[in-house]
């Protein structure tokens, strides 16, 4: 045996060490930059009373740390070995105070954690007052909102007030997603043949992003939510612009494309309102060349619609679009007729 190479290290090492690995996990804790879509940096009532129940319990948590951590470093050095051949320690068995007193006080701060986040969750289920409806249908891999009152339907992206409450009922049309826009308000499941509701209000002009937080195939990383909150002005000039009608093509090439939407190819799964073109699978397609994505990942210009429709599998994983060997001739009329309409 090598003599003293594997001792135990001293006290004092053990508690340097300590110290150093504590703050290093009070290093990590630390909460992250503002600038990625954190629910630490809300910009919702109901997301910021999430925040603050976060920090509660971090609180919470740092003040149990301490205290036992405390108790466990002057046990240590209190009761530790002083010198060889020394005498037994007395041992102890059940100490009534001290129990009840260490049930007592998680089962007190469970009560408080309990009942704050129970109000939590109910003040995020019911809106105060007055509230815009939108209704949120998730599909394998784009989101559909329908705005009832307002009679718009988009695809991907959400254009909304500040300042008012916004009431979503959400569901799906195939399996279960989550819509999560982490700044606004909490996850809520999206489930086919149930209708789950919750509300949050933007407070400052912006874009938010979001993304669907359950896995629901291939597509689920590029299932982003494109959230845009605007003025009420904006907001209701937005509603104007997406109910006017879209004015039919009058040159040879939008004419040519408006003809193969309408024949049956692209009609059997995309609206254009205003056209015989009424098909329910895909997005609709009504204002296209308003959106700035494709898909709700692509930037839109005729370029990348044009990438689009020669392979959409191609472009976006798993896209429910099939390749339709379209001819380049016809995806030119295609583009020129989908990006007039805005
Ligand atoms: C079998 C049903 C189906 C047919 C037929 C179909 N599409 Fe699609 N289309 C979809 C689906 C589903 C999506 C959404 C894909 C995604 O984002 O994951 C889509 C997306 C699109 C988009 C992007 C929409 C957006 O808002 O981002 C465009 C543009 C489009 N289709 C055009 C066409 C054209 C033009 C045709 C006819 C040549 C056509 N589609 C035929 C199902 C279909
Ligand atoms: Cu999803």
């Amino acid at each position: 045996m090598i003599k003293g190479f594997i001792r135990p290290p001293h006290l004092r090492q053990r508690l340097v060490l300590t110290a150093a690995l504590s703050l290093l996990l009070l290093l990590f804790a630390t909460p992250a930059s503002a600038d990625p879509p954190s629910p630490l940096n809300p910009f919702s009532p109901t997301s910021g009373a999430i925040a603050n129940l976060f920090y509660l319990v971090l609180a919470i948590a740092l003040m149990v740390f301490v205290v036992v951590e405390a108790l466990i470093i002057i046990s240590v050095l209190r009761y530790r070995r002083r010198a060889e051949g020394g005498p037994e320690p007395v041992e102890v068995h059940g100490h009534t105070a001290l129990e009840l007193t260490w049930t007592a006080i998680p089962a007190l701060i469970l009560a408080v954690l309990f009942v704050l986040t129970f109000q939590a969750l109910q003040a995020a289920q019911n809106p105060p007052g007055d509230a815009l409806r939108v209704q949120v249908v998730g599909h394998q891999w784009w989101w559909q909102f329908n705005y009832p009152d307002q009679g718009v339907t988009t695809a991907n992206q959400l254009v909304v007030p500040v300042g008012q409450p916004i009431l979503f009922s959400v569901t799906s049309a195939d399996v279960i997603h989550s819509f999560w826009v982490p700044q606004l308000g909490g996850k809520i499941d999206v489930i086919p043949g149930q209708e789950n509701t919750y509300w949050f209000e933007v407070e400052e002009p912006g874009d938010y992003h979001g993304q669907c937080a359950e896995f629901c195939g291939l597509g689920h990383p590029f299932m982003p939510i494109r959230l845009t909150a605007v003025t009420e002005e904006e907001f209701a000039v937005w509603v104007m612009e997406q109910l006017a009608g879209s004015s039919p093509p009058s040159e040879d090439l939008l004419a040519q494309g408006k003809v193969i939407v309408e024949s049956g190819v692209c009609a059997v799964c995309h609206t254009i309102s205003g056209t015989l073109a009424q098909g329910k699978k895909g997005p609709d397609l009504t204002w296209f060349g308003r959106r700035p994505f494709i898909g709700g990942i692509l930037e839109n210009n005729p370029q990348n619609l044009a990438l689009w429709l020669d392979d959409p599998p191609a472009v976006k994983e798993g896209a429910l679009m099939p390749d339709y060997g379209l001819s380049e001739e016809d995806i030119r009329a295609l583009v020129a007729y989908l990006e007039s309409l805005k």
